[in-house]
């Protein structure tokens, strides 16, 4: 069984090629980050498959998580930890038949009914957002701000749904510990650390801030 601890700090890839995750990667994990999401789009499937597998290597050599986003095949293929699935990929169930229960399953939320329904195909942990407006994705859903996390959390709360969630959308440095001292389980963030002008420099500041939080 891999480790299935889900890390407070997620870093989500984003760039047009293969080099630019890679080396975003790099830098994450010579930072300290150990959670890397692999988010690829249109890339071909053996470009894709490339990237995954060095990808694999980098993260394995830091002792890093790989997630790769929205492909169970590549998922299994260079053995990552898991993977994440959008609200309109791969239902968490069908994955879940596919991967067996070793492997991280991640799904997305944007209301309190598609936590209802992840709930039931239980899946390891949830990403809810968008916290803000961002660019890194298309089809944005409709921002939620700390009400709409808020009431989402209160009735996980009220319905006994214990899994960890992970804010995602727009999030920068300084709102970090607010959203983790508010019931977030950790965030994921892309654009915070691939505009970073030191990926490795703001990767490990943002580790060391979360460190210190006192839940
Ligand atoms: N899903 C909701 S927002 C988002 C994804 C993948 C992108 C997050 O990127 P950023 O740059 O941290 O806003
Ligand atoms: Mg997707």
């Amino acid at each position: 069984m891999n480790n299935k601890i889900i890390e407070r700090f997620h870093f989500i890839t984003d760039g047009v090629e293969p080099g630019a995750h890679i080396s975003q990667i790099t830098g994450a994990c010579e930072g300290g980050c150990k959670w890397v999401q692999l988010r690829v789009k249109d890339f071909d499937n053996q470009t894709w498959l490339n990237t995954a597998i060095k990808a694999k290597n980098i993260t394995g050599k830091y002792n890093a998580k790989l997630i790769i986003n929205d492909n169970v095949e590549i998922t299994r293929e260079v053995g990552a930890a898991g993977t994440h699935l959008g609200k309109t990929d791969m239902s968490i169930r069908k994955a879940r038949d596919i991967l067996g229960e070793s492997f991280i399953i991640g799904g997305t939320a944007n209301t309190f009914k598609d936590i209802i329904t992840l709930y039931y195909d239980a899946p390891d942990y949830i990403g809810l957002g968008p916290y803000r407006f961002t660019t890194t994705k298309k089809k944005l859903s409709p921002v939620l701000g700390m009400n709409g996390f808020l009431s989402i959390l209160t009735g996980m709360k009220e319905n006994n749904i214990n899994i960890p969630v992970i804010a995602i959308g727009g999030i920068k440095e300084d709102d970090i510990s607010y959203l983790i001292n508010n019931g977030l389980h950790g965030v994921a963030v892309s654009s915070l650390i691939v505009n970073a002008e030191d990926i490795t420099v703001k990767t490990r500041a943002i580790l060391d801030n979360i460190k210190n939080i006192k839940t």
